[in-house]
């Protein structure tokens, strides 16, 4: 698929999640090198690189992406190394998924009650690997209006053989206390330079509520979700969605859709990462480690 027709999905949500909005992004921009055929092949993928880190703004995971593939085009002048080296980096995300769920999985243990929020496949697969594990645990999911991913996601944990509720958004409370939840886990869409996780709206109260209880809250996240931008001191812009995914306009009522919200780090026990788990505060060394290309690219 070419980068515009992928940048309108990501924008109508046919594609989301954060890493999948980011491999779909770098497909996009292989499929667009491989058929072109004029010369100033760098100004092109900048150009379609900035139509496709438009269709949303809150997942990081987007433009470092995007960003990861100039910078290595800018470097590697021979196409088909080019190609190869896009490939690994998506085929590399795809395993990332793999790797954060067998390490996340060691942090849940027999009889785990789940919880869980929104649609994320990173989350999903620590869940799934647990219960591969035999380690008969059971599952909550949220509605998470407006746009109810809960659905999918109770969809996919059931279909894997996950035993499965769903509740309403505000039901969050009620089932963490009454269904005994053992621990939250949850993806990202932006992981900060203080901790802070940024994540579908609802995930901070999720959070907050889970601190009253001691819950322990997981967050699955690869690296390629850390923002080297709030390194910088830059703020994570919170996309505001049109207002008739809530309800038709009511008169004389203002309507706010915002579609993230940000968890602060002091509620999130640790963050699963390809690499290893790592408490919030360390994410300031994964973006030292891991981002020094970016940094370059930043600082110009
Ligand atoms: C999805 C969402 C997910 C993260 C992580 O929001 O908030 O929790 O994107 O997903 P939306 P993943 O539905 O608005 O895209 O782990 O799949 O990358």
């Amino acid at each position: 698929m070419d980068p515009a027709t992928t940048a309108e999905k990501i924008k109508s949500m046919e594609i989301r999640g954060a890493l999948f909005i980011a491999t779909s992004a770098v497909e996009s921009l292989i499929e667009f090198i491989e058929g072109y055929e004029g010369d100033d092949l760098l100004e092109e993928l900048k150009r379609e690189g900035e139509i496709l880190k438009k269709a949303r703004p809150t997942a990081v995971s987007l433009p470092n992406a995007v960003n990861y593939c100039i910078y290595l085009a800018n470097a590697e002048k021979n196409r088909g190394e080019l190609l190869k080296k896009l490939r690994k980096f998506v085929k590399e995300q795809k395993e990332s998924l793999e790797k954060i769920a067998r390490i996340g999985a060691k942090r849940i243990e027999k009889n785990d009650c789940i919880l869980t929020h929104c649609n994320s496949q990173t989350a999903i697969d620590i869940i799934i690997e647990a219960h591969k594990q035999g380690k008969d645990i059971t599952s909550i999911c949220t509605e998470t209006r407006p746009r109810h991913q809960g659905y999918i996601t109770a969809r996919q944990l059931a279909d894997a053989g996950v035993p499965v509720t769903l509740v309403i958004d505000s039901a969050v409370r009620f089932a963490i206390r009454e269904e005994e939840v053992d621990k939250v886990v949850v993806g990202a869409d932006t992981v900060c330079a203080n901790g802070a996780l940024i994540n579908k709206i609802g995930t901070s109260q999720v959070a907050l509520i889970a601190k009253e209880f001691n819950v322990p809250v997981i967050c699955g996240c690869e690296t390629i979700k850390f923002s080297p931008e709030t390194l910088l001191g830059n703020l994570v812009e919170i996309e505001d969605r049109n207002h008739k995914e809530i309800r038709e306009p009511m008169e004389g009522v203002r309507m706010l859709n915002p579609a993230f919200d940000v968890t602060p780090p002091e509620y999130i026990d640790v963050i699963v990462t390809e690499d290893g788990i790592i408490p919030p505060h360390a994410s300031y060394d994964v973006l030292k480690d891991k981002f020094g290309w970016e940094m370059e690219m930043l600082k110009k």
